[in-house]
């Protein structure tokens, strides 16, 4: 179980530095992360896009990097990986879906299993270990059958972390399945789906899934309620909200992370600080 990042930065330290591929890195920010990670020594940059602006802004930062001049830093950096010279993909000043329509690409993408996710990782003041929650980034619309993918990559990813039978909640409105929310039916089908395999409730409010006295006094029982490790939320919009909310008025600390294709991609929102960007980074690299 790791509790904060500092927990999944010691995970890293000490391995062999991995080969971070930066898409569109003309971003100041971008690159204060990234050389953050190099100076940290867990990651090496190759930065792609446009040579002069991107020079420009490594001066300051006292890093050395590799920079590949280029006007299709998507397909370039997929290429890289591709080749076998990075390990990992990340999102400079591109959009989210032109990158992952390059990621998507049948022939020359990053495609492996059935489905890519994103995973969005909290460090909250309130709550004693690390907090997964998905999708906010990138499937648009959940049925049982994107819950079982999205589970299935959450569960290899978090065993590279070290953890062997995480919690997941199924977050719905109530517990009790109405055909009203709509949530809540597919919340059951799933539990009822996976409950061998995995330790998964739902439909289950995020009070219970998070404090075993709130399951207690509205008489619930719950093997999760107080140790979710694992947020499946029930839309796109609600994952993103929760996240975004967490970090401006929770005082969260957040990272993400897309799993499901060869390689982790690190994607972030090209609003998120230098520090987010390089928590997110850390979440790559496991
Ligand atoms: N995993 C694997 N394959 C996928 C996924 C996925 N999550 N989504 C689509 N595909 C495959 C489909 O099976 C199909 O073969 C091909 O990709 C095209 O699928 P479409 O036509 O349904 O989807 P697109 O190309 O219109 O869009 C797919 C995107 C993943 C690009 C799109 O959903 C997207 O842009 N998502 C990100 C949304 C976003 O902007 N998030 C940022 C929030 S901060």
């Amino acid at each position: 179980m790791l509790k904060s990042f500092n927990d999944l930065k010691n995970l890293i330290q000490g391995e062999q530095p991995k080969r971070v591929a930066l898409v569109a890195a003309e971003d100041s920010v971008m690159i204060a992360a990234a050389a953050r990670a190099q100076a940290d020594g867990i990651a090496q940059f190759v930065l792609l896009g446009d040579a002069s602006q991107i020079k420009e802004m490594i001066i300051s930062t006292g890093q050395e990097f590799e920079v590949i001049h280029t006007k299709t830093p998507i397909a370039d950096a997929i290429a890289l990986i591709n080749e076998g010279h990075a390990d990992l993909l990340m999102k400079g000043k591109v959009s989210t879906g032109n990158l992952l329509k390059g990621v998507l690409d049948k022939a020359s993408g990053l495609r492996q299993g059935q489905l890519l996710n994103h995973i969005a990782v909290i460090e909250s003041p309130a709550y004693h270990k690390l907090l997964f929650i998905s999708d906010g980034g990138i499937n648009l619309s959940f049925n049982e059958q994107t819950y079982e993918h999205m589970i299935r990559n959450i569960s290899e990813y978090l065993k590279r972390l070290g953890y062997s039978d995480p919690r997941y909640a199924m977050l719905s409105l109530v517990e009790t399945v109405n055909e009203s929310i709509p949530e809540t039916v597919i919340a059951r089908n799933v539990v009822d789906q996976l409950s061998a395999e995995y330790q998964i409730e739902g439909p289950i409010a995020p009070d219970v899934a998070l404090s075993a006295k709130a399951a207690q006094q509205k008489n619930l029982n719950s093997n999760i309620a107080g140790e979710v490790d694992v947020f499946l939320m029930p839309n796109t919009t609600a994952a993103n909200h929760l996240v975004k909310g967490l970090s401006a008025l929770g005082g969260c600390k957040v990272g993400g992370v897309v799993v499901g294709a060869k390689v982790p991609i690190i994607l972030l929102s090209r609003s998120d600080d230098a520090d987010t960007k390089y928590r997110s980074i850390l979440l790559g690299l496991v």
